[in-house]
């Protein structure tokens, strides 16, 4: 290698991974921007930490073959069992997918940090596996 040239090299990766660390520390924790996948029946990843009261942006991708939709359930509700009628007083937002969607909405995180439990309201897809958790957390 031409010895002039290599601490230039060395230089710019250096430069590119500090650039990819820097990146990497902020998307840790608490994020505004969540991606996730709808299958039948499971989301993927199905946990999301979020920062309460902003404004979050989702984009869902659904790769399953049957109609879905994604429920955040009010703060200290959870639909039990299954997801029945009862239950639709206690939805915080909600969205519905076709297969082969792919959305970019967005909807306000709630003030009140917390866990608050996220699922498919479509009968039987709840105990199928289509639940997870939100936590919401507190950003200064
Ligand atoms: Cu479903």
């Amino acid at each position: 290698m031409n010895k002039t040239i290599a601490p230039k090299i060395l230089l710019t990766l250096l430069a590119m991974i500090l650039a990819l660390a820097l990146t990497a520390c902020g998307t840790s924790g608490s994020s505004a921007r969540i991606n996730f996948k709808l299958t039948d029946f499971a989301f993927t990843p199905d946990q999301f930490t979020i920062p309460a009261g902003k404004e979050i942006t989702l984009h869902i991708t659904h790769d399953g073959t049957v109609a879905h939709n994604f429920i955040v359930m009010k703060y200290g509700t959870e639909a039990g069992e299954m997801f029945d009628e009862a239950d639709g007083t206690n939805i915080y937002w909600e969205m519905d997918l076709q297969p082969g969607d792919s959305k970019t909405v967005s909807f306000t995180a709630p003030e009140q940090p917390g866990t608050y439990q996220v699922l498919c309201g479509h009968a039987g897809h709840l105990q199928s596996g289509m639940v997870g958790k939100l936590i919401v957390v507190d950003q200064q």
